[in-house]
C-alpha cells in the first residue's frame, strides 16, 4: 500500500535515456567521484524505470495482469524498487553538491498528494542527484570522497547486481504468464495491445540491464582491452560471427543428432571493427543462425548431412550501417506468416519447456526456443538504432537482414513505438490464432 504510493509517485517522472556514445564518453577510467556520480544518477533513474514497469504491469487487461506469473514478475519489480529506495544515500559535501544539481526542478507539475511528496523527499535520493544524462556524463575528478561515499558506492553496486540477478528469469516467467493467459482465454486472439506492451517491456528491460551491466563493469575496473563497461569500442564482427556460427552449429548437431550441421559460409570484407556490445551481437547472430539451421535440417531431414545447401552469412558495411544478411534455403515461410514471427503470443512452447532449468539465462537458449528469440533480437537491434528484417521466398528460403547503426549516436528508445509493425493486425483484428496458423501451414 505505502510502497505502491511511492511507486506511483516515481512513475510520474520521465525516464532519462542514455546513448551508447554517452556511455562510452563517460566510462573511460572513472574516478571515485565519477563512480559516485554515476551511482547517484542510477539511484534515481532505476527506481523511476522500475516504477514505470510496475505501473504498466498493473494496467494490463485485468485477466492478464492477474495471472500468477505476471504477478510474480510485478513483485520482483516492486521489490527491486523498494531495495533501491531503502538504500540511504550519504551526505555530500558542498563542493560536491555544486556539481550535482537537483532533479526536483524536473518534478511533475502536480504531485498527486503533497504529503506524499514530503514523505518521500527528505531522505530521498531525489534531492541530490543530477537531472539529465549529459550532466551525469561528465567525468569529475577533484572530489574528495569520504569513506561513507566509498562505502555507499560499493553497497550500491552490490544492490544493483542483486536486482539484475533477480530479474534474470523475467522473460521466461512472462512467457509463462502469457501461456496462463492463453489457457484462460476461450478464443486466443493475437492481441495488439499485449504485443505493444511486451515490446515496450522487453525494450525497457534491455535498457535497465544495460545501465546496470555498464555500471557494475565500470566499478569492477577495466576488464579487457578496448572495453568500456560491456561496450567494446572495437568489436570485431568476424570474430563474434565465427563464435555464433560455432555455437549455433554445435546446438544444432546436439539437437538433431547430426554428425555435421549445415555449412555456414561467411563473406566478410576485411576485419570490420565497430563500437557495440559484443554479447548483444552474439545473441542476435546466434538466434538467426539457429533459425536458418533448423529450417534447412527440417526441410531436408537428418539423412542428408553432406548435401545440405549452405547458409550464407554476408556482411557489408557502409557509412551509416553495417548489415549482416543470413541467407538460408530452408524452404521459406509464406508472406502471411511473417508478422507471426514477431509476436509473443504465437508460441508453440509448452509449460514444461518454460521450466527454469530449461532455459535459465538470457544468453543461453535451446535450439527451438519458446518463440521469443526473434522479437527480442529485433529489440536488441533497435536498442542501438538498428533493425532486423525478414524477407522470405516461400518454397525456397529466407533472408534475415540485421542492420546495425555504426554511428552509434541514436538515443536510447524509452518510448518505444513502431507503428508500422502493427498495420497487419489493425487491418484484421478479429483473425484468430488457429485460422492464422492454418493459413501459415498451407
Ligand atoms: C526460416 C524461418 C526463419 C526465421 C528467422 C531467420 C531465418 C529463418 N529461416 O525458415
Amino acid at each position: 500500500p505505502q510502497l505502491y504510493d511511492k511507486i506511483k509517485y516515481f512513475a510520474r517522472f520521465p525516464q532519462t535515456g542514455v546513448s551508447l556514445r554517452q556511455m562510452v564518453l563517460f566510462g573511460q577510467k572513472p574516478s571515485q567521484g565519477t563512480l559516485f556520480k554515476a551511482s547517484q544518477f542510477l539511484h534515481e533513474e532505476l527506481p523511476i524505470r522500475l516504477a514505470h514497469r510496475v505501473k504498466e504491469l498493473d494496467e494490463l487487461p485485468q485477466n492478464l495482469s492477474h495471472m500468477p506469473s505476471i504477478v510474480k514478475v510485478k513483485n520482483w519489480y516492486a521489490q527491486s524498487f523498494q531495495e533501491l529506495i531503502d538504500l540511504k544515500a550519504p551526505q555530500i559535501s558542498n563542493a560536491m553538491r555544486e556539481q550535482l544539481i537537483s532533479r526536483s526542478e524536473h518534478l511533475p507539475h502536480s504531485v498527486p498528494n503533497p504529503s506524499l511528496a514530503k514523505m518521500i523527499k527528505p531522505q530521498n535520493v531525489l534531492q541530490t542527484s543530477v537531472p539529465i544524462a549529459h550532466r551525469y556524463y561528465n567525468n569529475i575528478e577533484q572530489v574528495d570522497c569520504s569513506p561513507e561515499i566509498i562505502d555507499y558506492t560499493s553497497t550500491f553496486v552490490k544492490t544493483i547486481e542483486k536486482v539484475k540477478r533477480r530479474h534474470d528469469p523475467v522473460v521466461t516467467t512472462i512467457a509463462q504468464g502469457i501461456l496462463e493467459y492463453k489457457e484462460h482465454l476461450n478464443s486466443p486472439v493475437i492481441d495488439t495491445e499485449i504485443q505493444r506492451f511486451l515490446d515496450r517491456f522487453y525494450m525497457s528491460r534491455i535498457g535497465i540491464r544495460m545501465l546496470i551491466g555498464q555500471h557494475v563493469e565500470l566499478y569492477r575496473g577495466p576488464s579487457r582491452k578496448n572495453y568500456v563497461g560491456v561496450i567494446c569500442t572495437k568489436t570485431k564482427l568476424r570474430e563474434v560471427a565465427m563464435d555464433a556460427v560455432a555455437n549455433a552449429k554445435f546446438i544444432c548437431e546436439e539437437h538433431y543428432g547430426l554428425f555435421k550441421a549445415p555449412e555456414v559460409r561467411m563473406f566478410c570484407p576485411g576485419d570490420i571493427e565497430f563500437m557495440y556490445v559484443p554479447s548483444h551481437l552474439n545473441h542476435m547472430l546466434f538466434e538467426l543462425l539457429k533459425n536458418s539451421l533448423r529450417a534447412v535440417v527440417e526441410r531436408y531431414g537428418s539423412d542428408y548431412e553432406d548435401e545440405y545447401p549452405p547458409i550464407k552469412l554476408i556482411i557489408a558495411h557502409g557509412k551509416e550501417d553495417i548489415t549482416i544478411k543470413v541467407s538460408d534455403e530452408g524452404g521459406g515461410i509464406p508472406r502471411s506468416g511473417i508478422p507471426l514471427v514477431w509476436t509473443y503470443m504465437y508460441t508453440t512452447a509448452t509449460a514444461q519447456e518454460l521450466e527454469p532449468e530449461f532455459s535459465q539465462s538470457d544468453f543461453k537458449a535451446p535450439m527451438a526456443g519458446f518463440g521469443y528469440g526473434l522479437p527480442i533480437s529485433r529489440l536488441y537491434a533497435r536498442y542501438f538504432g538498428g533493425d532486423l528484417k525478414l524477407i522470405s521466398m516461400e518454397g525456397y528460403g529466407t533472408d534475415a537482414y540485421l542492420h546495425l547503426n555504426r554511428l552509434s549516436n541514436s538515443d536510447e528508445p524509452l518510448i518505444y513505438t513502431h507503428e508500422e509493425d502493427f498495420i497487419q493486425y489493425k487491418e484484421q483484428p478479429s483473425i484468430q490464432y488457429d485460422e492464422q496458423i492454418e493459413a501459415v501451414s498451407g
